[in-house]
């Protein structure tokens, strides 16, 4: 799979201004970068069970390069190999519009930008969220580091007094450090950092991501707002959104799967996402189960007592192409069909037969590049063969029969975003098997966009016009080579 050249064209007009060019600057690819990496050395240290995974990961992905050096190729064209295991996401949960208005500021002096709306609300969880990631293959190519970043609906909870003292709990707390402020403001001014800012920028924005270990809350709230919902707990109880949880890239989700037990950790019960197939669609993920962790609560009296909490864990993806509107509502529709035979059971019981059921579901779904074209199921980027970089031909031909003559070749484009449905798989194994809850589904995009502060950028818009670049290039060669006849 490739990923086209970052092309500016693609890039919604509200966040052209926050591309970083200026060479007194640092990029803002490098920003990220380096902010990831700090991150990764945080977690890791923070939780122990991660850095196994880690490990882990690592290993199979050198034992499926070792087997398949046709894959190992390809790879090295497009990535290089060390960073293969190094982290994809991460993911955060907010408590207030303006958190997540100054959060789209500081990600985007990273190059991180608001990219889909997912509206959990139906699978039970009361948040909507987006994911800030690089836009473009050059950005994507120097490091793919994005965060889903959800902000709790409080709108969602019946009681209103409890919704009316957790808004009030968290309007008090502050999740950005004075230094992250005013380093994002001067980002903003100056249209960068230096090279002393950015480092600067890098240690405080991660303070916000940090664990901490004494709650915000008494343990009466704690367990009044984790009998309304265990997330409600695990944003409101906290004096900031700490990271739950990073998810580096595995070349095979199924082996990696298979092996957490070996080492130790416990895995959720079923992979997210589509069934194992030769041409990956969309993403596939599973995660270890998040560890119960000491957490104290300052009583009334002032003294702290031990209690503990349950939020962070560790993740793993494997990424395929990104589908059409038409594909993803094949993709949906399928997926529905195997979850009216089966559903996965959070205990893993059913693993088995979940995952029988699932294949089966998708037997209709081409499991060929080829197929999927034809069909129109997935997005793909077009360029010249061999072939056709030394032939001149009729550039308003059609596309179909430019291939067919074996002057243009398509390959698949990479999914870069989330799937709502896998998401709330993730949620769900990871706030326990009994937080499973019916809310009313309600998106409200207009709503998340107002208190986000901008639009997010929509992913099919996005994939489609990196499509029809690369048929407009493909084009124009073409025709340019015949104009030089
Ligand atoms: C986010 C869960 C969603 C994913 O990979 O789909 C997610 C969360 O638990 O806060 O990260
Ligand atoms: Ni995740």
């Amino acid at each position: 799979m490739i990923r086209i050249e970052n092309d500016q064209a693609f890039i919604p007009s509200f966040l052209k201004g926050h591309i970083v060019t200026n060479a007194r600057f640092v990029s803002a690819d490098d920003i990220r970068s380096a902010f990831s990496a700090a991150m990764s050395t945080m977690y890791r240290d923070e939780v122990p069970a991660y850095g196994t995974l880690m490990a882990l990961v690592a290993k199979v992905n050198a034992d499926t390069l070792a087997a398949d050096p046709a894959q190992r190729e390809r790879l090295q064209d497009t990535d290089s190999l060390e960073r293969i295991s190094q982290e994809r996401h991460g993911a955060i949960r907010l408590g207030m519009p303006d958190e997540l208005s100054m959060m789209r500021r500081v990600f985007a002096v990273m190059g991180m930008f608001p990219v889909g709306y997912y509206d959990l609300s139906t699978a039970g969880v009361p948040v909507h969220s987006t994911a800030f990631r690089p836009v473009g293959d050059a950005a994507l190519k120097k490091n793919p580091f994005r965060v889903f970043t959800s902000l709790l609906r409080l709108d969602l909870i019946a009681d209103e007094a409890l919704r009316t003292e957790a808004e009030e709990i968290l309007s008090k707390r502050r999740i950005f450090t004075d230094g992250t402020i005013a380093l994002t403001e001067k980002a903003e001014r100056q249209g960068g950092l230096d090279k002393t800012d950015a480092e600067r920028f890098v240690a405080e924005a991660l303070e916000t991501f940090r664990w901490h270990d004494k709650a915000n809350v008494g343990p009466d709230m704690y367990h009044r707002l984790h009998d309304a919902h265990r997330l409600i707990a695990d944003v409101v109880s906290f004096k900031g959104p700490h990271i739950n949880h990073l998810t580096p890239r595995t070349l095979d989700i199924d082996a990696v799967q298979a092996q957490m037990p070996e080492y130790a950790i416990a895995p959720k019960a079923t992979i997210e996402g589509p069934p194992t197939r030769k041409c990956p669609i969309l993403l596939r993920q599973t995660s270890f189960k998040a560890l119960e962790e000491p957490v104290s609560f300052q009583a009334e009296d002032g003294s702290w007592k031990e209690g503990s909490h349950t939020a962070r864990f560790g993740e793993i993806e494997q990424r395929g192409i990104a589908l059409t509107p038409k594909g993803r509502a094949l993709y949906d529709d399928l997926l529905n069909a195997s979850r009216k035979i089966i559903r996965p059971a959070a205990d893993g019981s059913n693993a088995a037969e979940y995952d029988k059921a699932l294949s089966d579901a998708f037997i209709p779904f081409p499991d060929s590049w080829a197929g999927i074209r034809a069909e129109g199921l997935g997005y793909f980027a077009y360029s010249l063969t061999p072939k056709g970089r030394k032939a001149t031909a009729d550039a308003s031909r059609s596309v179909d029969s430019l291939i067919a003559d074996g002057l243009v070749q398509f390959d698949p484009i990479v999914y870069e975003d989330f799937l709502p449905v896998s998401a709330a798989g993730i949620f769900q194994s990871n706030l326990g098997d009994d937080a499973a809850q019916d809310f009313v589904a309600s998106p409200n995009q207009q709503r998340f966009e107002r208190d986000l502060g901008a639009k997010v950028l929509n992913e099919f818009d996005h994939y489609a016009g990196i499509e029809q670049a690369s048929i407009a290039d493909v084009r124009q060669m073409l025709s340019s080579a015949e104009a030089a006849e």
